[in-house]
């Protein structure tokens, strides 16, 4: 028997600044003499992390020991943004920390921004299952997240002469939040071909013979729960050649580039996250990446459903897979060949087992993010994968047929494989078929897949099948982490942080609203907030901005249907306007800096042309004396988890207007109302149900509904098509050069009066730019403003990512929490 290891608790500053000091002098081999921040950063991390470790542990423990049904959410982005300050924050030791290193001569804030975010995602899907896996965590689910160890993360954006450039996002060089496991390696194949025979009993056996064989090799990441001792586990595939480092006899005859050759073919599989949000470009190492991380984790998922000695109709019972959009898809298929090729069970048995465990959520209506795989591209890759998806495709088909004998058509309409030149695997199709629950991220985008996208399978399957999780954030990363003196005062009036954990106790604020105190407290928050923004713009752009105007923000992946280009061309109308004023009428209006920020995917063309739109204003507009403060336009470069942090508590209005009926849900609308900004939006995604939350007079909404875009993009096409006055008036100032060389601009102005204006932006600018005019008037009341601000956080309570985790595992999972305590 031995002593059981006890980390630090750390009960003092003291404490705390003896473990910095061991890890400076022992793992880091450095004297505290010459510690700078980044071995600061380092050695507070690793002090934490043994803690971590610890309950890690024991919570992987208890996990085994209660052998409950777990949850395994898989997600090809996983977009965590900075570690230390969570964990530290989770485990309630931020304090401690501060003063400890405070001792040491560091102030926190300055080692926490050592940290290199991890960036392993693009956008909204990436960000919303790291939510998910700070909230399953925070409300005791045993559960687990599985995703790539991309060795390279989104790349960072520099902005040079106001166009973008993408820089390789290195950020392995030092991470002490993971932990590699060399023991924990699988075997994962590659092309080959199927070889196909009857046993003894004149049973039919596939076998899937040669090939290639990538090794897959596990790290682990510690998820920290919310004041809890539940400790999760994400668990990141990174890929390694079978062979080894390199091919001994070809580098001994001296061969010296084709003996590294097949370790950098395998290690390319996991070395970068494509760049695309809401795009997919069917190219044949994304559907390497698929397959591998499916694989591997399917491998780690069914040895330990085997350890349990359970029968297979169990597993069920203890697995519950969740397949962020279609991405993971290709685990369907991975678990219906372990169980018919491996296991020998009989298909239908299997695929009853497959059903009940996986649920599918789709995150996109957009026909171009929807995804597709060739035929002949999965023939070759994944051959047997095929054969088998053309079995589920057979009997599906068979089974639609005995349902609707007369509904020829339908057969062609939701066949897994579109016989198109070349046959495609439609993915969204299987991942449906495969799944036991289909749910879309907010209401109307769950009425608007059962409508559009996915109408057939609802006549299928029934409408039990389809169901809505609306979309949530987790309070603790973007209130208390973002905004601690807002959490502090949200604290004092609501007896304690216990708001983090029932967001719903923040209606208790709504007594304040029109409490004096209170809301100068609360204004004086948003202004240290716009102080701290203000100081980072002037650092990374130059530009001076006025903490006291109006707050203008909209950050996200640069897209068309999001419509950055609509925002810029009212930054270009506002110009104008203050332009032709006289005096008096500028003193009235209330200065405004308009802020952007967000990556264009490398291959998009229009959305460079919009960042670079923006910043050709801003240079202009920044420097027009006769504007001055009134109006300044700011791109923030490489928008990342770490700069929203900084950003989301400084707005004042923020901007989702994306074309009514594109964006699925949002979740930066929801981080913008909790720290106190408003809306400008359209009737889109997660907007609708912020509304009804917090009330109609209290965002401002604007512009086409969703049933009404069909119509209009009908009209554009074959009737007349009118742009807007105030529109044109735009047009006609960057064709006059006023921001530079209006042909670089060429496509962006035609893609609206020539070629149809699919995302409406005409349509929709006059109600745009009046609704913005409203925004000013309502600003200028500065008391009515702040209530307004108040409570829309009070009646925030619905938008917490603990809400939804609960909603999945009762209506999707089946699974309860596991608390520590009660196991104990
Ligand atoms: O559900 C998370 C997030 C939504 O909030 C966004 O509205 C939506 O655009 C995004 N979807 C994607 C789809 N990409 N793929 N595949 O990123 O999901």
């Amino acid at each position: 028997a031995w002593k059981k290891f006890q980390p630090k608790e750390f009960a003092t500053p003291e404490e705390f600044e003896s473990e910095v000091v061991r890890h400076v002098e022992t793992t880091l081999a450095r004297s505290m003499f010459n510690c700078d921040e980044t071995a600061a950063y380092a050695a507070t991390s690793l002090a934490l992390r043994d803690r971590l470790i610890m309950e890690w542990n024991q919570t992987q423990q208890r996990h085994t020991f209660a052998d409950n049904k777990r949850i395994y959410y898989l997600s090809l982005e996983f977009l965590m943004g900075r570690a230390l300050d969570n964990a530290m924050l989770n485990v309630g030791k931020k304090e401690v920390a501060k003063e400890g290193l405070l001792d040491l001569g560091f102030r926190i804030e300055d080692i926490i921004s050592q940290e290199h975010d991890a960036a392993l995602g693009n956008g909204g899907l990436g960000r919303l299952a790291a939510c998910f896996l700070d909230s399953m965590a925070s409300l005791n689910y045993p559960a687990w997240g599985y995703g790539l160890r991309y060795r390279y993360g989104i790349f960072k954006q520099e902005i040079v002469d106001g166009y973008q450039v993408e820089v390789p996002d290195y950020w392995l060089d030092f991470n002490p939040w993971e932990f590699p496991r060399h023991d924990i390696v699988v075997d994962i194949q590659f092309f080959g071909h199927v070889r196909k025979y009857e046993d003894d009993d004149g049973k039919p056996i596939s076998v899937w013979e040669g090939g290639e064989i990538v090794k897959a090799v596990a790290y682990d990441v510690p998820i920290p729960g919310f004041k809890t001792a539940t400790t999760n586990n994400l668990r990141l595939w990174s890929s390694k050649a079978a062979s080894g480092e390199f091919d001994f006899q070809k580098f001994n005859s001296g061969d010296y580039e084709s003996a590294v050759a097949e370790t950098q073919r395998a290690e390319t599989i996991s070395a970068v996250l494509y760049p695309n949000d809401n795009l997919e470009r069917g190219k044949e190492l994304r559907l390497k990446q698929q397959y591998f991380w499916v694989a591997a984790s399917l491998y780690d998922i069914v040895r330990r459903f085997k350890k349990s000695k359970r029968p297979w109709n169990e597993f069920p019972d203890q697995v519950a897979i969740q397949l962020n959009d279609t991405h993971p898809t290709l685990a369907i298929v991975e678990l219906q060949r372990i169980l018919i090729d491996l296991e020998k069970l009989e298909w239908d048995e299997a695929w009853s087992i497959v059903t009940k465990t996986f649920g599918y959520t789709n995150h996109t209506v957009l026909p171009e993010a929807l995804e597709k795989w060739s035929v002949p591209l999965m023939q070759n890759l994944l051959p047997r994968h095929l054969l088998i998806i053309y079995e589920i495709n057979l009997y599906f088909l068979q089974s639609v047929e005995r349902k609707f004998p007369k509904d020829r058509d339908l057969l062609g309409r939701v066949s897994i494989i579109e016989e198109s030149q070349p046959k495609m695997v439609r993915m969204a199709f299987l991942a449906i078929v495969g799944s036991h629950k289909v749910n879309g991220v907010a209401e109307l985008h769950s009425d608007l897949i059962k409508s559009t996208i996915f109408k057939d399978f609802v006549k299928v399957f029934g409408p039990d099948k389809f169901t809505n999780v609306t979309n949530g954030i987790t309070p603790r990363r973007w209130l208390h982490q973002a905004n601690p003196r807002l959490s502090e005062l949200i604290a004092s009036k609501t007896g304690g942080l216990g708001y983090l954990k029932d967001l719903n106790i923040l209606n208790e604020l709504e007594k304040y609203a029109d409490d004096k105190e209170f809301k100068k407290e609360w204004a004086e928050i948003k202004y240290a907030n716009k102080v701290r923004l203000a100081k980072h713009i002037k650092e990374t752009t130059g530009v001076t901005v006025n903490p006291a105007a109006l707050f203008d923000i909209q950050v996200k992946r640069i897209h068309e249907y999001k419509r950055q280009q609509m925002n810029i061309f009212g930054v270009i109308h506002r110009y104008l306007t203050i332009k032709a004023m006289t005096p008096e009428e500028k003193k009235k209006l209330a200065p405004r800096v308009s802020i952007f920020g967000g990556k264009a995917a490398p291959g998009y063309w229009m959305a460079k042309t919009i960042i670079h739109l923006i910043n050709s204003v801003g240079a202009v507009v920044n420097n027009d004396k006769d504007v001055g403060d009134l109006l300044k336009v700011i791109f923030v470069e490489d928008y990342n988890v770490s700069k929203a942090e900084i950003i989301v508590p400084a707005s004042d209005i923020s901007e989702h207007i994306s074309t009514a009926g594109t964006e699925a849900s949002g979740t930066s609308n929801m981080k913008f109302v909790l720290n106190g900004g408003l809306i400008i939006g359209t009737c889109d995604g997660a907007n609708i149900e912020i509304t009804r939350e917090i009330g109609e007079s209290n965002i401002f909404l604007f512009g086409n509904l969703a049933e009404e875009v069909e119509d209009l993009r009908h009209t554009h096409n074959y009737g007349e098509h009118i742009i807007d006055p105030a529109l044109l008036q735009v047009f006609a100032e960057i064709r006059k050069n006023t921001f530079g060389d209006a042909e670089s601009f060429t496509a962006l102005v035609s893609a609206i009066e020539d070629h149809g204006d699919y995302y409406l932006v005409s349509d929709d600018f006059n109600s745009y730019i009046q609704t913005q005019a409203l925004v000013d008037e309502a600003y200028k009341n500065q008391d009515e403003w702040i209530t307004k601000t108040i409570l829309s956080v009070a009646r925030m309570g619905f938008f917490s990512s603990d809400r939804c985790i609960n909603e999945y595992a009762e209506s999707i999972w089946n699974t309860e929490p596991l608390n520590p305590e009660e196991d104990k």
